[in-house]
């Protein structure tokens, strides 16, 4: 078995960032050595120090919204895989397109189309922890991106429909996160680095595995549609479009408490979580 979950507003607080009220449930997957990986907008700076404090250092992650995976090498194939290059020793692989080529052209198009937007990168440290309430490291660990870059949308919706247009002529495009709209490459997805991270498994293992998905916003719609049983935690976005998923619990209770309701609605409390 595996579980996929997404951190802001999941396993972890909208606002506080506090995953206490999971943490029984966490330490009943880690006895029984079921997998939990972190699949997220945040940067792998950022999950550099928070998987160590979630404790999920040996299970693969997914960062920045599918444009960066991460194996541990238990998860890595003898010849598919590089060495590892992460200074965790995890082997990084890069799925989307590069930072800097979606940075220069969100600023072609706000030029050429007059749209009035904040990118992340050119924020300053005080506004971002501002934006998110995180602190300043955390706040500057966010701001380390590779392959997805977060923006502050202070446009009307009809732009944001001729936005996504243009993007898609560069082979990017647009995905809602919890705060931010967030701009990365085309096909890039939780969904698609779930569905590879569980082929992998397959390929090592020689078997399939069932898989548990928890998410609560928008960008976490591709996710939930790539695993076998899906958790929709109750949250900020009430309108989150139905994931198109037979076996799909939703929760009443938010944030932390949400995941673990949802992980006893699947798999029970006391033989398993
Ligand atoms: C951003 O991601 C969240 C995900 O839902 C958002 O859009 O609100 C990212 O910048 C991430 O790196 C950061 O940690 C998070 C903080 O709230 O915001
Ligand atoms: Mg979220
Ligand atoms: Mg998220």
């Amino acid at each position: 078995r595996l579980v996929f979950t997404d951190l802001d507003g999941s396993l972890l607080d909208h606002h506080s960032y506090d995953f206490s009220p999971a943490a029984p449930s966490l330490a009943c997957l880690e006895k029984l050595q079921i997998p939990v990986i972190p699949v997220t907008s945040k940067t792998r700076a950022e999950l550099f120090s928070l998987r160590e404090s979630l404790g999920l250092i040996a299970t693969p992650f997914v960062a920045e919204n599918g444009a960066v995976i991460g194996l541990p090498p238990s998860w890595c194939h003898a010849r598919l895989d590089r060495q590892a290059s992460g200074p965790d020793g995890m082997v990084i692989k890069h799925t989307g397109v590069d930072i800097d080529f979606i940075r220069a052209r969100l600023k072609v198009w706000r030029k050429r189309l007059g749209l009035r937007f904040t990118g992340m990168g050119e924020m300053s440290i005080e506004q971002v922890a501002h934006l998110t309430g995180l602190d300043a490291k955390r706040a500057s660990d966010a701001q380390q991106r590779e392959g997805c870059e977060p923006l502050i949308w202070e446009d009307d919706q009809a732009s944001l429909d001729t936005f996504r247009l243009a993007l898609e002529g560069d082979g990017l495009e647009l995905t809602q996160g919890g705060r931010f709209w967030h701009v990365m490459g085309r096909g890039t997805d939780k969904g698609s680095a779930v569905t590879w991270l569980i082929k992998r498994f397959a390929t090592l293992r020689g078997c399939t595995p069932l898989s548990l998905g928890l998410g609560d916003g928008p960008n976490d719609v591709t996710m939930l549609e790539a695993v076998d049983q899906a958790v929709v935690i109750q949250g900020m976005h009430d309108a989150l479009v139905s994931p198109q998923s037979a076996s799909l619990y939703r929760t009443q209770a938010l944030g932390p408490a949400g995941w673990a309701e949802g992980i006893a609605y699947w798999w029970g409390r006391e033989e398993a979580p």
